[in-house]
């Protein structure tokens, strides 16, 4: 459906002051007084009130929050990031759906979004909850040029991202805590899920889901999650506008990675570092392997991260770590 017309037909009705019949719509626009009816019933579904009444025309009541292809499309800045996009009411995983879009159609950029994820994933298969209409839940086809051995560092360059567009936003100070989770005053407010699929010499493309809390209030988490986690929003103590969050994401996320291509990871290392709280304090981290101990130095032009424990440094390429006197996020 027409995104400009359904624009153009919020815009009249915010600014009218008085109902406007579906003729003086279609006047201005210059589309038929059907098209006017079909737009309506699209921007009703959109989560937009509008009312019709008899004999006069259309009333706008109240703008909706619901995330919709028409009001990302108007706030973006990028080139190529979210130009295509799926925005979805519900869904298990965006993962998934990204993973299905992915078999039909190949673009970089691409966006997955969903209001509420029903199985939403984090990392090794847990659980990421994602209540309907509070967060950004959502996934990007990436298509780099770069070969997979230099992927994993792309995480890191996009909890960059993310940090730098919620703190321009909210105004908040944002921790990223290694590898993959974002931190505001200790809490786990947002995580990055990177799924890679590729052949031993090329990256297809890469999936990197990113789940944000953001318009949740402390009764929005279960009893587990109110403990570690936390939203923009109570951060803040003001109710975040979700689009304009979005379209900032998707600017500094384009940026940062078209930079990652062609620079690699070494120029985000002191960004990096400045960004998380981490470096310098005693960690415990948890690979497959082992549980090892020390003090995190810093991180390496691969994204390891680099711990000093007793039997010297080591480089650590995934696990938990967590802060040695803190809870487990
Ligand atoms: P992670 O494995 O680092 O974190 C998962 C852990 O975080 C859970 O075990 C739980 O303790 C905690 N947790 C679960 N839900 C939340 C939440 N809403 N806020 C704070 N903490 C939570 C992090 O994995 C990566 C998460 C990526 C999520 C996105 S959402 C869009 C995309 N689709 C999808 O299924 N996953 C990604």
């Amino acid at each position: 459906m027409n995104i400009k017309a359904k624009q153009q037909i919020i815009e009249l009705l915010k600014n009218a002051e008085s109902p406007l019949s579906g003729e003086a719509i279609s006047k201005h626009i210059g589309v038929s007084r059907t098209m006017i009816w079909k737009h309506i019933q699209s921007l009703l579904a959109e989560g937009y009130e509008i009312k019709a009444i008899k004999k006069k025309g259309y009333v706008l009541h109240q703008i909706s929050d619901k995330l919709s292809e028409m009001k990302i499309q108007t706030q973006l800045q990028t080139e190529k990031y979210a130009r295509q996009i799926l925005v979805l009411d519900s869904c298990g995983s965006t993962q998934k759906v990204a993973g299905e879009v992915l078999l039909n159609q190949s673009c970089d950029g691409f966006l997955v979004i969903s209001e509420e994820q029903t199985d939403g994933k984090g990392r090794l298969n847990r659980q990421w909850a994602s209540t309907k209409g509070k967060g950004l839940w959502m996934s990007w086809i990436i298509k780099p040029a770069i070969l997979p051995h230099e992927a994993p560092p792309i995480t890191l360059v996009a909890a960059l991202a993310v940090a730098a567009a919620i703190e321009k936003v909210t105004k908040v100070q944002v921790d990223i805590k290694w590898p993959n989770d974002l931190l505001i005053n200790g809490k786990k407010v947002g995580g990055i899920l990177t799924e890679l699929q590729s052949t031993p010499e090329q990256i297809e493309a890469i999936i990197m889901g990113i789940g944000l809390n953001v318009n949740h209030t402390p009764n929005d988490f279960d009893e587990e999650l109110s403990q570690i986690a936390t939203s923009l929003a109570i951060v803040s103590e003001q109710v975040i506008d979700r689009v304009y969050l979005l379209a900032e994401i998707a600017l500094e996320l384009e940026t940062a990675i078209q930079r990652f291509e062609q620079r690699g990871f070494q120029p985000f290392i002191l960004a990096w570092e400045k960004q998380s709280t981490m470096i310098g304090k005693t960690v415990t981290a948890r690979t497959m392997r082992e549980t090892i101990k020390g003090t995190a130095l810093g991180i390496n032009e691969y994204g390891a991260l680099l711990v000093d424990t007793q039997t010297g440094v080591k480089s650590l390429f995934s696990g938990d770590v967590t802060l040695s006197d803190k809870l487990e996020l």
